[in-house]
């Protein structure tokens, strides 16, 4: 069909509609089902094709896999690039980098003052510390932020989703101390792979493509009258540092780890063995009122 035929089709369709409902609505549907159409008809979409995609969609909501499949697809990646751009246009430039929240934070983790352990005894894995201040745009460090982390285990598996660990296993709320500092300690992760079998997979194979992620640590950091900064820290040496499938990983994201092995530090910090430190800094940007808004509302889990 030529394209004015489809237009065509398209004002009929729309014509269906009053002046009730909702206008953003609308505008974001119409113009989705207008690529679609025009979509189906230069790739010459067969009816077969159609009906498979439609059923792949029922089975990846029904699997609750839409948040991995819109990190897999690059959307959230793209998300926070036009939020970078969206800032830059203001003026608002360096500080931490943002990257993915991804779709496994859990809400209600326990709060603790300027230090955390997010393991528990006889957690298998490395052990690994980390430390380091939250600090304004001006450098000057700011005293009772809420740094909020989370990451999987040496299975790459998150508590809450993972039912065979504890509750918030490898996650906690750490308020920063009156210097702006927080400190942690916890164990290695190891990179998360989408499920086996899954809704997700199954598009990223028939994309060419793997569904593994780099180990990294996920970072809410939040402050009074600051942007609410969503970042992660990728674990260095990873294979999968820059190939990541949900495309995280970013410059200034991949702090230098350090293995200690001083028997003095290890005394120091109460281990048995040598283990790695990671020391990073989180820098807040101000809050500006005529930003869209970085703390982003979006359905999560909360336990
Ligand atoms: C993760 O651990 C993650 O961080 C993202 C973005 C997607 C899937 C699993
Ligand atoms: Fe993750």
């Amino acid at each position: 069909m030529d394209k004015k035929t489809i237009d065509a089709v398209l004002k009929k369709i729309q014509g269906a509609e009053s002046a009730a409902g909702n206008p953003r609505t609308k505008a974001i549907v119409n113009r989705i089902v207008q690529d679609l159409f025009y979509t189906i008809e230069e790739l010459d979409v067969q009816p077969e094709e159609f009906w498979a995609a439609v059923n792949y969609l029922t089975e990846a909501g029904q699997s609750n896999e839409y948040g991995l499949i819109a990190a897999g697809l690059g959307f959230e990646h793209f998300l926070d690039l036009r939020m970078d751009a969206a800032e830059a246009r203001a003026g608002v430039v360096g500080g931490t980098p943002r990257t993915i929240e991804g779709p496994l934070y859990v809400a209600g983790a326990p709060e603790t003052l300027g230090e955390a352990r997010l393991d528990h005894d006889g957690e298998p894995g490395e052990v690994l510390f980390m430390q380091g201040q939250v600090l304004a745009d001006d450098g000057k460090p700011l005293a009772g932020a809420l740094v909020e982390v989370w990451h999987a285990n040496h299975l790459g598996q998150y508590s809450y989703f993972d039912k065979s660990q504890r509750d918030f296993n490898l996650r906690r709320s750490i308020r920063s101390d009156a210097q702006g500092r927080y400190r942690f300690r916890s164990v290695m992760p190891i990179g998360y792979s989408v499920p086996p079998g899954g809704a997700t997979e199954k598009i990223l194979k028939l994309l060419g493509r793997h569904g593994t992620r780099p180990a990294h640590i996920h970072f809410f950091v939040s402050a009074p009258g600051h942007r609410k900064l969503t970042t992660q820290i990728n674990i260095d040496g990873d294979p999968y540092l820059w190939d990541d499938f949900a495309f995280a990983t970013r410059e200034g994201l991949v702090p230098k780890l350090v293995r200690i092995t001083d028997p003095a530090a290890l005394d120091a910090h109460q281990v048995q063995a040598p283990f790695a430190s990671v020391d990073f800094n989180f820098t807040l940007h101000a809050e500006q009122q005529a930003l869209p808004h970085a703390d982003i509302a979006r359905p999560r889990a909360s336990a």
